[in-house]
């Protein structure tokens, strides 16, 4: 059979029969609950589909747990397991999602037991996932999520097209309705699942009100009806303006009474189709999108609205994002600046968000560039909740044509010390709510799932969402091991296979920063519309606020307090003096703080300049060697996938010389004059 990708890094494939002989056989799997539908149920499936694929075993299901049972694998919740007779005294406390898992318990089983059932099930797949990559250890260990959300939010549109999508039309949507084929909206809730990602938006927060007509309420009923047995659920993003544009109001003003009427009738819609909506995502007042502002309201008055109309219905929280800012704005005044914004906007409105809001935060004050340092604003809301958003997507790092791994981007955000009050306050800790001590919190990503036969337009991309999902559970996951783990899973066992594809994973994004946009300049792309390929002079001249300010003789955004824009200062007072000084700001982010000649030099003595060229030869030169690492792998792997990633990867390495020349010949045409000038001076 062809390798199609489908099955992403739950392949289950055989293992060797020295290593399948080596397991121990099993008599039964116990399941400790009837409801099919129950993410319990799908779970003790998911095992015996596994065990089958893996070790060979076919394995009976038994509903009940007696004293005789052995070598069974036993999975059900704390409460089922307890009133099953299971000794639970050596299960440490679980938080909500979390599991326990002991592979050597009584009678040579297994128990896999859920805080919950969307923790029976994480447990199950994590204990597939080590089997899988041959991992026999014993393991009695409990396992618990660093935050309660961990969603995904994709950008579909109801024409089934996807915004920032690269890999086929939605797989959720086709000509203005909800598909009728589930299949492949089942198969992404076991992926996500198997991650231990709890919650989907399913469509796009640019929104179209029609998301509210009968047929697609019917339909996001039959997507949650899909998705729960793996204990995803589903949310869906609003258009602000919908009392006005669907609901035939005359205004969608948030302190209208009519208009509130209007969201807690078609709430309580949403809850009839839905009764376990985990919630509303909102952009609202943020690139052309209404929003409370258009009605001189603030964004608080706004996010409240939404709500208190989902507070009756249950848990369901409202993520109201903080992407919010003026993209008419005038580069001719030094000190306008779009990374201000989110600050701007928000901090003051600190605490006057109900308690089922949660700002949803980018974790970049831009737009996901190849390097930015992390949003001020996650250091700014002390009682107002926040989640990070990541992007999966590769919107801004060569959109699934090119290969970036971003655990280690995400990484160095959420190992950043904001030293709030002078404290430890690494953003890992913010967004899971220990440091302010928040109870609902966490992250979400921008992901971009098309109908694609690779999910994502590249098979070495879905890493991206493995990763995610890892990291959203535990931040402090390490990078190397976990695209390692992805490996084993996705590609198989051998050790070339894994180191080779590690080896690429760990040098793309420094490669890709290399030859896109270095020193903290942004990714050096088309910021009019495609976000693709170089185009360095796009970034300036317009009123998006992605400016690198580059003329003839300097470059860079000043954002120092002093001289600048005043951005350092939304940090905390550490952080700000690091960043307001430019003997302390790193190389990384100069451009990003400091408005300098091409000419100053850097702290390794290169100047900006000389550093633009050499670092875009250096990017495409490695770029070079990825198809040629990838080659080695060769009759390692099935040769669909194998040549897919060659072409992929062959495709990066030219267009990166493209890069490369393009920026290089831009500076250089910018400022040779001027340079020539410089030399003559000195001479
Ligand atoms: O980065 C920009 C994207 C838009 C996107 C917007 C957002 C959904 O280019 O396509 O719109 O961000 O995050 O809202």
């Amino acid at each position: 059979t062809i390798e199609t990708g489908l099955d992403g890094w739950l392949r289950y494939a055989a293992l060797s029969p020295a290593l399948s002989n080596a397991q121990q056989r099993y008599s039964s799997i116990i399941v400790l609950d009837t409801d099919e539908t129950s993410p319990v149920y799908t779970a003790a499936k998911e095992l015996q589909d596994g065990l089958k694929r893996i070790l060979g075993q076919d394995i009976e299901f038994h509903f009940q747990l007696t004293g005789g049972s052995s070598s069974s694998i036993v999975v059900g919740t704390l409460e089922s397991f307890s009133s099953a007779g299971g000794n639970t005294k050596d299960i440490p406390e679980l938080k909500e999602d979390g599991f326990w898992l002991n592979t050597h318990a009584d009678n040579n089983c297994v128990h896999i037991v859920g805080q919950n059932e969307r923790g029976a099930i994480y447990g199950a797949f994590e204990y597939l996932m080590r089997l899988a990559q041959g991992n026999f250890d014993p393991v009695a260990s409990a396992s618990n999520p660093s935050a309660p959300i961990r969603w995904v939010n994709q950008w579909d549109n109801l024409d089934g097209s996807i915004e920032r999508g690269y890999a086929g039309p939605s797989i959720f949507f086709k000509d203005g309705e909800v598909v009728k084929d589930m299949t492949r909206i089942a198969q992404l809730a076991r992926l996500l699942s198997s991650v231990r990602i709890n919650a989907v938006v399913v469509n796009n927060v640019n929104a179209n009100p029609k998301l509210f007509s009968e047929s697609n309420l019917d339909g996001l009923h039959r997507i949650a009806n899909a998705m729960r047995p793996w204990g995803v659920r589903i949310g869906i993003s609003l258009y602000f303006d919908s009392p006005k544009e669907f609901g035939g109001l005359p205004t969608s003003d948030p302190l209208d009474p009519a208009v509130n009427d209007w969201w807690n009738d078609i709430t309580a819609k949403v809850y009839r189709k839905v009764p376990d909506l985990v919630g509303y995502t909102i952009k609202a007042n943020s690139e052309g999108q209404p929003g409370p502002l258009t009605y001189n309201r603030t964004l608080a008055d706004g996010a409240n609205m939404f709500a208190r109309a989902l507070k009756p219905h249950g848990d369901g929280v409202v993520m109201y994002r903080a992407f919010v800012y003026n993209h008419h704005l005038d580069e001719s005044v030094w000190k306008h600046d779009r990374a201000n914004a989110a600050v701007d906007y928000f901090k003051d409105l600190d605490g006057k968000f109900d308690d089922n809001v949660i700002v949803q935060i980018k974790w970049g004050p831009i737009d996901f560039q190849v390097r930015e340092p992390p949003s001020p604003l996650l250091a700014n809301l002390r009682k107002t909740k926040a989640a990070i958003e990541f992007q999966v997507a590769q919107e801004y790092l060569g959109q699934q044509s090119h290969f970036v791994y971003m655990a280690p981007l995400w990484r160095e955000i959420l190992d950043f010390d904001m030293r709030i009050d002078g404290r430890s306050s690494h953003i890992r800790d913010i967004v899971s709510g220990e440091r302010l001590g928040w109870n609902r919190s966490g992250y979400t990503t921008v992901l971009n799932i098309g109908s694609d036969s690779t999910w994502i337009g590249h098979h070495l991309s879905m890493s991206n969402l493995y990763a995610y999902g890892r990291i959203a559970w535990d931040p402090l996951s390490d990078p190397v091991s976990v695209i390692q783990e992805w490996t084993r899973l996705t590609f198989g066992l051998d050790k070339t296979i894994v180191d080779i594809i590690a080896k690429i994973s760990m040098e793309s994004w420094p490669t890709y920063e290399n030859y896109s946009g270095n020193l903290g300049v942004q990714t050096l792309c088309d910021i009019i519309y495609t976000h693709y390929g170089p185009s360095p002079g796009s970034q300036d001249g317009n009123g998006w606020g992605q400016w690198t300010r580059a003329n003839a003789h300097s470059i860079g955004m000043d954002r120092t307090v002093a001289t600048g824009s005043g951005n350092s200062g939304q940090y905390p007072a550490e952080v700000a003096a690091r960043y307001e000084n430019i003997e302390t700001t790193p190389d990384n982010l100069l451009l990003w703080f400091h408005h300098v000649p091409y000419t100053h030099r850097l702290k390794s003595g290169k100047t900006v300049i000389q550093h633009f060229y050499d670092a875009h030869y250096e990017g495409a030169a490695h770029a070079q060697t990825f198809p040629l690492e990838w080659a080695k792998l060769k009759g390692l792997i099935d040769d669909y996938r194998f040549e897919q990633v060659a072409f992929k990867l062959q495709y990066q390495a030219g267009h990166s010389i493209v890069w490369r020349d393009s920026v290089n010949y831009f500076y250089f045409a910018k400022c040779a004059f001027w340079l020539q000038g410089c030399l003559c001076y000195t001479r």
